[in-house]
């Protein structure tokens, strides 16, 4: 039998300090900005007229605007956004010491929902973009197979295919964070080297069937075609389990900067490891030991022991709203929301706190939750116009918990550079100015930080 839903009001009591309110608020229907403040200032313009209901909104304004007077833009083959949205672009580095070798971080805190769109999923290139005729582009496969078989991309499209939406996010994503002091700009730029897309394209256990895989092949090695010639490792049996060679994201082939003709997409696990413009994948016995999986990604422990091969992204969240170095708007109603996600499986839920991790509340999580890809969650908050603390902490579907920033430092040192995954803070002045920092007002006092100076 299915059960009725209770038609009482959700309480407007916090649930939690400094005025976080019931995530079930966002269920209910007709929820307005003047139950939650009595300042006219924060609703929009009201029409005298209209509000006492002696006059229609269409007497008051009957001046159509310019557009409604003459007929619109004829049909464009390929859309792009309104010209004023213009300043919604990828940020890219400044710091490259080669052209080509840098970053371009996705704008968080301009998007919304939980799919990136093509023009705006962060870059990471070693070597530029190379501009492939996928006429002269094939991928061979082999090594320890029992036939080498070179595929062009007739011949792939020939091959059952099969879509997953999932993030890529690079493990050197979120890495400024590691420094002394917290970087002040807008979470897009901190956190910016993750994306969540819509993938298609043949999972590499159809190709590998094809090829005949020998008993004793245990890795992969995979090779980009660009000028850098990526190449990197892969434990096969992740490539049997759910990685795939991608030709298309969100429903249109892949873009340049993003691996066209075809990449490698390895789902939960480093960006690093998702090769671009793959050209070459062979089966062998061992890893390469390439330059990404040895002098890179390779950390310094307390212990004095050294981390290799940590290839699936541990489980973070980040608020994407309000935002570091904006304001809040007025006191009342304020929707916190963010993205979380986990390379080991679903998100199962995220917990906000407004008062720097002292009492923590539920939100609620936009649907469907699929594994590994962004899961958008939101919490109403009324502001006070008070000073507070806002984090968000994800629990994922294995019960792992997005650990807080002085332990994680803790537990992987002074030499970290990779997989930053701490919980970020976010402190809103009694203005509703609003500050990255790491927790309270206090910036990381230990010193030996290394800094970003590496190269990921
Ligand atoms: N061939 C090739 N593949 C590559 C790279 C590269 O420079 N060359 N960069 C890697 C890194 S470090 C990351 S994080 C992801 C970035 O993918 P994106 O640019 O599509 O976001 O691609 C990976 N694949
Ligand atoms: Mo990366």
């Amino acid at each position: 039998m299915r059960k009725t839903k209770s038609k009482m009001p959700v309480s407007l009591e916090p649930v939690a300090g400094n005025g976080l309110l019931d995530r079930r608020l966002f269920l209910q229907k007709g929820l307005t900005f003047t139950a939650f403040t009595a300042a006219a200032a924060t609703a929009p313009a009201v029409i005298a007229e209209v509000a006492d209901g002696s006059a229609k909104p269409s007497e008051i304004d009957p001046v159509r605007p310019p557009w409604m007077r003459q007929p619109g833009q004829p049909f464009s083959p390929y859309g792009v956004p309104s010209p004023h949205e213009d300043k919604v672009m990828r940020l890219p580095s400044t710091n490259s010491v080669l052209q080509g070798n840098g970053a371009s971080w996705s704008p968080l805190h301009q998007l919304e929902g939980s799919i990136t769109p093509n023009g705006l999923h962060y870059e990471r290139h070693h070597n530029g973009v190379p501009q492939i005729d996928p006429k002269h582009h094939k991928l061979l496969i082999h090594g320890l197979v029992e036939k080498e078989l070179f595929f062009s991309i007739d011949d792939l499209m020939r091959y059952p295919r099969h879509s997953q939406t999932c993030f890529v996010e690079c493990g050197g994503n979120s890495n400024s964070s590691w420094n002394k002091n917290a970087t002040r700009s807008p979470v897009g730029s901190i956190h910016g080297l993750v994306s969540c897309s819509n993938w298609a394209g043949i999972p590499l256990s159809t190709l590998f069937s094809e090829v005949g895989v020998k008993k004793n092949a245990k890795w992969l090695i995979a090779e980009g075609a660009d000028a850098f010639a990526m190449n990197m490792s892969i434990p096969l049996e992740k490539a049997m389990d759910d990685a795939m060679l991608a030709l298309y994201q969100n429903g249109e082939r892949l873009r340049p900067e993003n691996g066209y003709p075809m990449r490698l997409l390895v789902p939960g696990w480093e960006g690093v490891l998702n090769v671009k413009w793959v050209r070459r994948i062979e089966l062998s016995d061992q890893p390469v030991m390439a330059r990404n999986e040895t002098s890179k990604y390779t950390e310094l422990l307390p212990s004095g022991k050294s981390r290799i091969f940590t290839l699936e992204m541990d489980a973070k969240s980040v608020i994407t709203s309000p935002v570091s170095s904006t304001f809040v708007p007025a006191p009342g109603l304020f929707q916190i929301s963010g993205i979380a996600w986990s390379g080991r499986g679903k998100v199962k839920k995220v917990e906000v706190s407004a008062d720097n991790g002292e009492t923590w509340a539920e939100a609620a999580l936009d649907g469907p939750i699929i594994p590994k890809a962004f899961t958008r969650f939101r919490m109403p908050w009324r502001w006070e116009g008070k000073p507070a603390y806002l984090k968000s902490r994800v629990t994922d579907e294995t019960g792992y918990v997005q650990p807080e920033r002085d332990e994680l430092v803790a537990k992987r040192g002074r030499h970290g550079y990779f997989h930053y995954n701490a919980i970020m803070t976010l402190a809103v002045e009694d203005d509703g100015f609003v500050t990255h920092v790491y927790k309270a007002e206090e910036d990381d006092k230990d010193s030996g930080n290394l800094g970003i100076d590496a190269d990921w």
